[in-house]
């Protein structure tokens, strides 16, 4: 089956956190073929207002959807987990992300794509990683690369407790 290989961001930090990314990420999933899910990971917000930790991880799948088409459907997936936009970065039941499409580079009103802050969060940066880690992001460089360059943010395994950080790419440089 054709298609373009597609990264999709997920993070709660509203309700139960682990188990809304699980259930959101089969959802995802029906989007394509070859679906496949990182860990999860725990981190402490990235701006906004004071708020809980967050669960993230990231799917990727094989899809012949196209970019738009995908943003609505993820859009409504959000809507089906009772997201509501109230606050800019403020606490959300579930928030999903295109993070790539393929090597396309993507830059309308409603999409831009890779998702532009991907590039300086270690919360997403670690899961890709964990995914695809020799994948390229158009116009940026390797994740892995990109990933060595967050290595002060603090990202933990969602399962195991403070103790064990998140250290996967302790080999990078
Ligand atoms: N949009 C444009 N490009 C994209 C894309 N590649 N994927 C537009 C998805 N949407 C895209 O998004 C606002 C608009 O962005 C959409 O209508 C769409 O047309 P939104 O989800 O309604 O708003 P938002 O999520 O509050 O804003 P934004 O800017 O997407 O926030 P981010 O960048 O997603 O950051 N800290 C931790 N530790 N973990 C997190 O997951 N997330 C955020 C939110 C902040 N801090 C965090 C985390
Ligand atoms: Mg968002």
């Amino acid at each position: 089956m054709d298609g373009t290989r597609v990264y999709i961001g997920l993070g709660s930090n509203w309700g139960e956190p682990s188990a809304i990314v699980l259930r959101a990420t089969e959802a995802v999933m029906r989007l394509g073929h070859s679906g496949r899910r990182s860990s999860l990971y725990r981190s402490s917000p990235q701006g906004g207002p004071a708020q809980l930790p967050y669960c993230n991880a990231v799917v990727a799948f094989t899809s012949a959807w196209t970019p738009d088409q995908i943003l609505s459907i993820l859009q409504r997936i959000e809507w089906r987990f009772g997201r509501q936009r109230r606050e800019h970065w403020g606490p959300r039941r579930l928030d999903l992300d295109i993070l790539l499409f393929g090597d396309r580079v993507i830059d309308t009103r409603r999409l831009i794509v890779p998702h532009p802050r991907l590039l300086t969060r270690r919360f997403v940066l670690e899961p890709l990683w964990e995914l695809a880690p020799s994948q390229w992001v158009p116009k940026a460089g390797p994740v892995a690369s990109l990933l060595a360059l967050t290595q002060h943010q603090e990202v933990w395994l969602w399962d195991t407790s403070s103790s064990r950080r998140a250290c996967s790419t302790s080999n990078l440089n």
